[in-house]
């Protein structure tokens, strides 16, 4: 008898009409034989994969996509719900039937002359309750390989599957990669994905933000609990004992760094656990727990160095798992290793850039990608925490939110109680980087780091954020920061990087209740004193400063804010709205 994903493959190659079909079982002489494949050539004849240097990047290989083709595209993401309200204003939205007749005449017979890549997966650890079934369809060897990294490809997915026909299904082609054909269209109702058209991870790894966020965000909602875009990280204490907490943080914000952070105070440890997307589960003891549904970090390589962040660059050279894939860096031709700006101090002088151009360090412009990538696995990284495969997940104790901002918000501050920190985390705003198209530096608001993520009408998901608080007994102290706070001369007023967990360290007296609190304005702010600055040479004035609150600042922040709310109508719970109301009071507006 045909199972459910026999039936999805025949009507998968009844639409898409490969010349070959080729199932993956996940193991390593699977990889291999597919790097093969891919060094020789990817579709439309382009070679997709170049090795790189063995001794000094391990199992590692480089591709560079098309230039037209290196981050999100947001503007062509859609949600079809049956309706628009149920997508909200947070997502583009089409009429379900629609957006398939549409995307059907985009993949009819896209894969002749092409062999389609069947991608059975699990997201989460596959003996766990909370891990998912999943398969993807897809042309490009490149993804079919960072699927493997990502997630958990092969014959346990295809056992845990067995008969059902309960999995999530992606459709991904790269079309001929032109921006004119391309959609990432997400239908959460019926647990389907169709993306055509690119190959950038975020648009092309169908079990990341496709799935582990946008879909499973709508899925949390239904079946009461969350898909975050967090990362979840241990803090272990010099006495041994780990706290965890979870981060939010938009894209290209540091959030690989913090979990993969080497403490600067001595004796504390951070365990990695991950570094982009957490699944959040109410337990039985009404705490919160967190697993990482991913296997692997899809980090951006600027700014990653052994200063830093030496975990990352030794999880790089690491060779347990094979492979590790560099995306749209630089290379330099002198031994043959990809090269980005921040890995090394100075430029080598023969540098092809991401364009594969010969480097003209006059030029004006980086060498490397600003969103050019490396995909590698969480099992090589070092500082791996021995709960990662936890069938339970991890008990949180702390959760961050934090924005990129040259102004307004604080180095730190904490958040009352779960609502007053589900408000700080709707408010949160950020300028926009490099890991999605558009225009970079623009203040946005991007409510708990989900906006480009949310599968679903954001006023629904803050509603849904308040249900799972009532849920909880022992709820985690919520936290805002900022590290990118900047002077009147343009300047970062906090170093950042291995200093930030001066900040964590705060947090952690405040769990153990070892330190007070201040209360103003918008929370609660660290007494004076109690952020341990041992060995760092920073001024009184300057700490007041990354402290300060700017009242006119504010001001502005708040009618933004409004502006922001106002695009949910009445869908924006009254708790928050009577907070927004509470805030305008205390400033006067
Ligand atoms: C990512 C992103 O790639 O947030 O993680 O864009
Ligand atoms: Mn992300």
């Amino acid at each position: 008898m045909l199972t459910s994903l026999d039936l999805f493959v025949r009507e998968m190659r009844e639409l898409l009409i490969p010349d070959n079909i080729y199932i993956m079982d996940g193991s390593r002489d699977e990889a291999e034989k597919l790097v093969g494949v891919a060094q020789k050539s990817e579709v439309g004849g382009r070679v997709s994969l170049e090795k790189l240097n063995d001794e000094e990047y391990p199992n590692s290989y480089y591709h560079r996509s098309a230039p037209n083709d290196v981050a999100r595209a947001e503007h062509l993401t859609y949600v079809c719900t049956d309706s628009k309200e149920q997508a909200g204003p947070n997502n583009n939205w089409m009429d379900p039937q629609e957006a398939k007749k549409r995307m059907v005449g985009f993949f009819k017979g896209t894969m002749k002359g092409r062999t389609m890549y069947v991608i059975p997966f699990v997201m989460g650890t596959p003996k766990s309750k909370y891990a998912k079934n999943c398969v993807q369809v897809t042309d490009s060897v490149y993804v079919a390989l960072s699927m493997r990294i990502m997630s958990r490809v092969g014959k346990q997915a295809i056992e845990r599957i067995g008969n059902s026909s309960d999995f999530f299904r992606g459709v991904h082609s790269i079309g001929d990669v032109n921006p004119d054909k391309r959609f990432i269209m997400h239908f959460p109702q019926e647990n389907l994905v169709m993306s055509f058209g690119s190959g950038y991870g975020g648009n092309a790894l169908l079990g990341k933000k496709c799935y582990s966020l946008r879909i499973a965000s709508y899925l949390g909602y239904k079946e009461g609990w969350l898909a975050e875009h967090m990362i979840i990280m241990g803090v272990q204490s010099p006495e041994g004992k780990v706290t965890y907490f979870l981060g939010a943080f938009p894209s290209a914000c540091g959030k690989t760094n913090l979990t993969l952070l080497e403490p600067v105070l001595k004796g504390y440890k951070i365990w990695t656990l991950g570094d982009d997307i957490a699944w959040i589960n109410v337990g039985e003891d009404k705490q919160l727990y967190a697993i990482n549904p991913e296997s692997g970090f899809f980090g951006v390589a600027p700014g990653t160095g052994f200063n830093t962040n030496p975990v990352m660059m030794k999880t790089l050279k690491n060779d347990k798992f094979y492979p590790t894939l560099f995306t749209n860096t630089a290379i330099n031709n002198f031994n043959n290793t990809p090269w980005w700006e921040g890995v090394s101090d100075d430029i080598p002088t023969d540098l092809r850039d991401w364009q594969g151009q010969k480097y003209d360090r006059n030029s004006g412009k980086p060498a490397a990608h600003p969103n050019s990538r490396f995909t590698v696995s969480i099992y090589n990284c070092p500082t791996l925490s021995p709960e990662y495969d936890n069938l339970k997940g991890v008990p949180i104790s702390g959760i961050i939110f934090g924005g990129r901002r040259r102004d307004t918000i604080p180095l730190v501050y904490e958040a009352e109680d779960w609502n007053s920190g589900v408000f700080t985390a709707s408010i949160l705003g950020s300028e926009t980087t490099a890991a999605a198209s558009g225009q970079l530096g623009n203040v946005r608001r991007d409510p708990m780091a989900m906006l480009p993520f949310c599968g679903y009408n954001m006023g629904d998901y803050f509603h849904h954020w308040l249900d799972v608080g009532k849920r909880i007994e022992k709820h985690p102290k919520i936290f805002m920061v900022n590290w990118f706070r900047k002077d009147e001369n343009g300047k970062f007023m906090w170093p950042g990087f291995k200093d930030n967990f001066r900040i964590i360290k705060w947090m952690l007296d405040r769990i153990e209740g070892k330190t007070g609190f201040k209360k103003r304005e918008i929370g609660l702010f660290p007494e004076e004193n109690s952020i341990d600055l041992s060995g760092f040479d920073i001024k009184k004035e300057a700490m007041e400063k990354l402290l300060k609150i700017d009242r006119e600042d504010w001001k502005r922040e708040i009618s933004m804010i409004e502006e922001f709310y106002a695009r949910f109508g009445n869908k924006i719970p009254v708790d928050l709205r009577n907070h927004l109301s509470n805030l305008r009071k205390k400033f006067g507006v």
